[in-house]
């Protein structure tokens, strides 16, 4: 709990400590993440760590029923396409499940409908690809393969809250020993509530006992450690997102003042996928899809990653 004479962020690193549990692999995982940071920092490259995808926060402890949100993570995943493309290598912090980078482009593909062997005698046969079920797959497999086999893709998975705010944490400790060559991408749709494990009760919720009531505690705000603390010199980017764009402006600016961090690309639900602006303190620019890029799939986020790795290096530059 914050009290008054304890700076806000050591409090919210406190009760992220006191309130949520440790996975037991995070100190593992930290280690990886820092070793790639300075491997590819060494090379003289960029580091990106994106997060991605919404968080699920569970009602009773043997959970039957949780409190989810609309994130597909595809944001998070296209993002980290075009960043690999710009140079960048990319530690993508990615909710189990959600859109991956390049295997998004076949989602509601049925793999068994694009896929035919060749009949003969022979054993085993060769299995062939169609591939206008899957367009452009080849492009697309030989880029996979080049990013994986040059190592420039981490991903890092997360289940549940307490594990997406521990590794978040980790990943920010691990990336500060390059500073200002780290970019903080956070375009996860993370939380605002949640109920303490010693608040939740044990077992399935009686539907017997009447209407449901639950009161919900505020996550801790890990952009405000995370820039103060963990990572001083490193490019950090939020994501605000509202569904009501009369406010959306103000809020965006608001965290900025609040948390001193380089920029906020704020978004609105409905227009998520063509319209974007990036707000900075002295700045807004906005970014949209016109409809002749919508037919040519030019995505919003090819724009986000290129204003914002230029926005990177005069950052550095500085
Ligand atoms: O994951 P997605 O592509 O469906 O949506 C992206 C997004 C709206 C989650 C992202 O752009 C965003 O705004 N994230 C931050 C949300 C927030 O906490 O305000």
């Amino acid at each position: 709990m914050a009290q008054s004479n304890v700076p806000v962020s050591a409090a919210a690193d406190e009760s992220l400590s006191e309130e949520f549990a440790v996975p037991s692999h995070v100190e593992e995982v930290k280690k990886q993440m820092a070793e790639f940071a300075e491997h590819h920092a060494a090379a003289n490259r960029r580091v990106v760590l994106i997060t991605s995808g919404g968080t699920k926060v569970p009602l009773e402890s043997r959970t039957v029923r949780f409190l989810d949100n609309f994130s597909s993570g595809r944001r998070g995943a296209s993002s980290a396409e075009y960043f690999l493309d710009s140079g960048y290598a990319v530690i993508f912090l990615h909710r189990h499940r959600s859109l991956y980078p390049y295997t998004r482009l076949y989602t509601g593909v049925n793999l068994l409908d694009s896929l035919k062997f060749e009949s003969g005698e022979e054993e085993p046969c060769r299995v062939l690809v169609d591939q206008k079920e899957l367009p452009n797959i080849l492009k697309v497999l030989k880029r996979y393969q080049a990013v994986k086999e040059a190592g420039l893709l981490l991903p890092v998975e997360f289940n549940t809250l307490s594990e997406y705010l521990h590794l978040l944490k980790a990943a920010a400790q691990a990336l500060s020993s390059i500073g200002s060559k780290a970019m903080f991408y956070l375009a996860a749709a993370v939380s605002d509530f949640y109920i303490p494990a010693s608040e939740m009760p044990e077992h399935k919720i009686q539907s017997s006992n009447g209407p449901l009531q639950i009161t919900m505690k505020m996550v801790p705000k890990m952009l405000r450690p995370l820039v103060k603390d963990w990572a001083p010199q490193a490019f950090v980017i939020s994501f605000k997102l509202e569904t009501d764009p009369s406010i959306l402006l103000e809020r965006a600016r608001r965290a900025l003042d609040t948390y001193s961090h380089q920029a906020v690309v704020a978004n609105v639900l409905d227009t998520r996928r063509g319209y974007v602006v990036i707000v900075t303190k002295n700045s807004q620019h906005e970014l949209i899809l016109t409809d002749e890029e919508v037919q040519k799939e030019v995505e919003i986020e090819d724009k986000i990653v290129s204003k914002l790795s230029v926005a990177h290096t005069q950052f550095m530059s500085q």
